[in-house]
């Protein structure tokens, strides 16, 4: 008798069995917490034993209009029946309209779609070079660019090679030339380093995400913008994490009007349904690339391009912006209140609602993870980042309900944890 292949609903998998299949056949690359997700919809996943969580993480603000959005779905599903993928070696009739439609929503004059948030921050590195070449009489190949010590921009080489981080970057030398790193949030630091005329660009989040929501003083990004433009060096923002409404406005550079001369965004631009990143610049910047002289295969997909169009409009139609801002400033209030009650928490800082608390280690040693452990006991999945510091931003569609649900079960946990 031929071998009976069995379904997983015949074999009844369980979270172990799961988890072992990653471990044995999966690159050993990240290290989730415990728990398999199956189902998601709206700001609720339920893993493979039913159980129902609420999402602190939107994978790292990918979900930003909530999982499975029913109208970004809608446009997937009909898109992915019609025509997926041309390849930029032909037109196609769905990324003009999009060009126009993202273009128009963010005030820019062009837009270079890409795929992915660093294949976002690669472009805009190109075309910073690109412009101070052709544009700034920076000599060939001595362009430099500055950016912030504890950033995050993704993990390619020519990326890592600005990171401050030591997990990102160790081992995978030689490093990319023409960089140069100064401290964030740091204004002195920065007018030296555009004292160098070969400058480029100034590569920065508005908020460092990875770093632990790091939110840089009042006025810092005006003051940014001030000297870049008096030095004749491009501003380019990093907003795949911080854009689409999650810091409560639609991007976190919005906070101070600034405008950026490049703009990357990504993630929540699909509503986390496929990659979709966007490089946003006026004609100046982007008409330095020539064709032939960059793209993707992917890049500008009729599929990606339907998907964004929709996700962008749920943005405005659900008003999550707004949302983030107000529900942001109720979660901060409330966690300081908590932070005020419990010894654990000793930072708690954020913007709309990409927010974080910094917690010391309990009497036992209990750390951040232990606690996003406890979390997700609880029903709430949230991640640490960099030991000490817990990261929640929970998809933007969320109620007032969902706030306090959620800060009644990290009080819980925070006081209970040994
Ligand atoms: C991982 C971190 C967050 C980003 C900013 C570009 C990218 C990211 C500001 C690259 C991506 C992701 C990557 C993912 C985890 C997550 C992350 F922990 F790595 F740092 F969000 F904070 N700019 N961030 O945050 O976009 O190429 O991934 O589409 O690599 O583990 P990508």
């Amino acid at each position: 008798m031929s071998a009976q292949v069995l379904s997983d609903a015949d074999i009844k998998l369980n979270t172990a069995d799961y988890i072992a299949l990653e471990d044995k056949y999966g690159a050993h690359n990240y290290h989730p917490l415990g728990v398999v997700i199956a189902r998601g919809q709206g700001q609720w996943v339920w893993d493979v034993e039913g159980k129902k969580y609420m999402d602190f993480l939107s994978a790292y603000s990918a979900v930003n209009q909530g999982h499975c959005h029913p109208k970004i779905i809608q446009a997937l599903v009909e898109q992915a029946q019609t025509l997926t993928l041309t390849s930029r070696a032909f037109y196609n009739s769905v990324l003009g309209a999009y060009e126009k439609y993202v273009t128009e929503y963010f005030g820019y004059d062009k837009v270079l779609p890409m795929n992915t948030g660093v294949e976002g921050g690669e472009t805009a590195l190109k075309l910073a070079r690109k412009w101070a070449y052709l544009k700034k009489g920076v000599p060939e190949n001595k362009a430099k660019i500055i950016f912030a010590e504890g950033n995050f921009h993704g993990r390619t080489l020519a990326i890592i090679s600005a990171s401050t981080d030591p997990d990102c970057r160790s081992g995978f030398g030689p490093f990319m030339p023409g960089y140069e790193i100064i401290p964030y949030n740091n204004i002195a630091a920065l007018e030296k380093a555009l004292q160098d005329p070969h400058v480029a660009a100034f590569m920065v989040e508005p908020i460092q995400g990875e770093a632990g929501v790091m939110v840089p003083d009042a006025g810092y990004l005006t003051r940014v913008a001030e000297l870049c433009k008096a030095h004749n060096v491009l501003l380019i923002c990093d907003e795949v994490q911080t854009g689409l409404a999650r810091t409560g406005k639609l991007l976190a550079a919005d906070h101070e009007n600034v405008r950026a001369d490049i703009v990357i965004l990504g993630k929540a631009l699909s509503g986390g349904v496929l990659p979709v990143s966007a490089v946003l610049a006026d004609d100046e910047i982007m008409l330095c690339i020539k064709p032939g002289e960059h793209g993707s295969t992917f890049g500008g997909n009729p599929l990606a391009c339907r998907v964004a169009m929709a996700a962008l409009e749920v943005i405005k139609e659900e008003k999550l912006a707004e949302n983030s801002e107000r529900l942001g400033r109720l979660f901060r209030a409330e966690m300081e209140k908590i932070a005020a009650r419990v010894d654990l928490v000793t930072k708690v800082r954020g913007k709309g609602l990409l927010n974080a608390i910094v917690i010391k280690p309990t009497a036992s040693g209990k750390t951040a993870w232990d606690v996003c452990v406890a979390l997700k006991e609880n029903g709430l999945l949230a991640k640490p980042t960099h030991g000490d510091i817990i990261r929640f931003a929970p998809p933007l569609m969320i109620t007032e309900e969902d706030v306090h649900w959620a800060l009644e079960r990290i009080e819980q946990v925070l006081v209970t944890i040994e």
